[in-house]
């Protein structure tokens, strides 16, 4: 009878220690707003990052809407909840520092990865690509279509969120030197939201009966300004292109409303988030100039504002899109 009390007692203690609760690291993936795409597949990777770790525990957590606000709330509940480290993709560069300074200071490691903190709220930075890369790449997927050149517009996410602004800032800096022909008319801001971005695009369409094409550098206003150049059969007239995810932009590829897009592998992006939070959980420093790793990811070395980038864009048509899609 004792014996197969302390049987069961210790096969409860080894079921309990096998699963997640007992974990001995918790990460916050923190995201823009859930409901979104293109952060599902980056907490694709970053489970995938907890299960080859072993003892990690991935919380993916965001608030409803994209607003720094609401950020806020769901940062000072984690750090009721005393976690690890937090992974955050920001709404805003600055209005979250004071919270993730709160963080830091109860010992929570801090890092921004896809859309950026200001460098005193987060330990490092993770872009997915180089910024002048990516500014210069979103003009040059409408440029590619319009020899002639013409109107093109900006479809952005919400206009405090640090990566789609700096890319922006990029873009506009290539224009007058790499892309003379090509007029940038307006810049527009769907909030990351399909109906906000709905809207947007249609004002877009509205407004400037010459545009030749309209730029979303994000997932999400992509796909809203393809679905409205499609209903408004304007397929021809405006190409829509930016940053998409090949499931769910496959189709505007398929009916011409869109030439080509880009993007990087946002698995691979939540996977090396994760990594490189462990890093710190387990002693790293982050300084400029460290060396840290992210895994099947390879390292990344800290540029002098603690930020790295991940990898190149990679570019979605006719001709491989199909392929991609049935990944991320
Ligand atoms: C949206 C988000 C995200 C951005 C992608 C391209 O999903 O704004 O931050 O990186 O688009």
């Amino acid at each position: 009878m004792k014996l197969l009390k302390i049987l069961a007692a210790t096969t409860a203690i080894a079921a309990l220690l096998a699963g997640p609760a007992f974990a001995q690291t918790r990460i916050a993936l923190v995201v823009k707003s859930l409901g979104n795409g293109f952060f599902d597949a980056a907490n694709k990777g970053a489970q995938e990052a907890a299960a080859e770790l072993g003892d990690v525990e991935v919380i993916y957590t965001g608030p409803t809407a994209a607003t720094a606000e609401a950020q806020i709330e769901v940062i000072n509940s984690l750090i009721a909840q005393q976690v690890d480290a937090i992974a955050i993709s920001a709404n805003d560069p600055d209005a979250l520092v004071p919270a993730l300074q709160k963080a830091m200071e109860r010992g929570i490691k801090v890092i921004s990865w896809d859309s950026g903190v200001a460098p005193e709220g987060r330990q490092l930075h993770l872009n997915p690509s180089e910024t002048n890369l990516i500014g210069e790449t979103i003009i040059k997927l409408a440029a590619d279509y319009l020899p002639e050149g013409g109107d093109v517009a900006i479809l952005s996410a919400a206009s405090t969120a640090t990566n789609q602004n700096a890319w922006i800032d990029a873009a506009k800096a290539a224009l007058p030197e790499k892309f003379a022909n090509i007029n940038l008319v307006a810049v527009v801001y769907g909030d990351d939201d399909s109906v906000k971005s709905t809207d947007e695009a249609k004002g877009l369409i509205a407004s400037y009966p010459e545009l030749k094409a309209i730029i979303a550098p994000t997932t999400v206003g992509v796909v809203a300004a393809a679905q409205v150049v499609t209903d408004q059969n304007l397929i021809g007239k405006i190409n829509v292109t930016g940053l998409a995810l090949p499931s769910e932009f496959k189709q505007f590829i398929d009916n011409g409303a869109s030439q080509a897009v880009a993007l990087w592998n946002p698995i691979d992006l939540g996977y090396s988030a994760v990594m490189l939070a462990n890093d710190l959980v387990e002693g790293a420093e982050a300084a400029p100039g460290a060396t840290l790793s992210m895994g099947r990811m390879g390292e990344l070395t800290l540029d002098d504002t603690s930020s790295g980038a991940m990898a190149a864009p990679f570019t979605f048509d006719k001709s491989n899109i199909e392929e991609f899609s049935k990944i991320y």
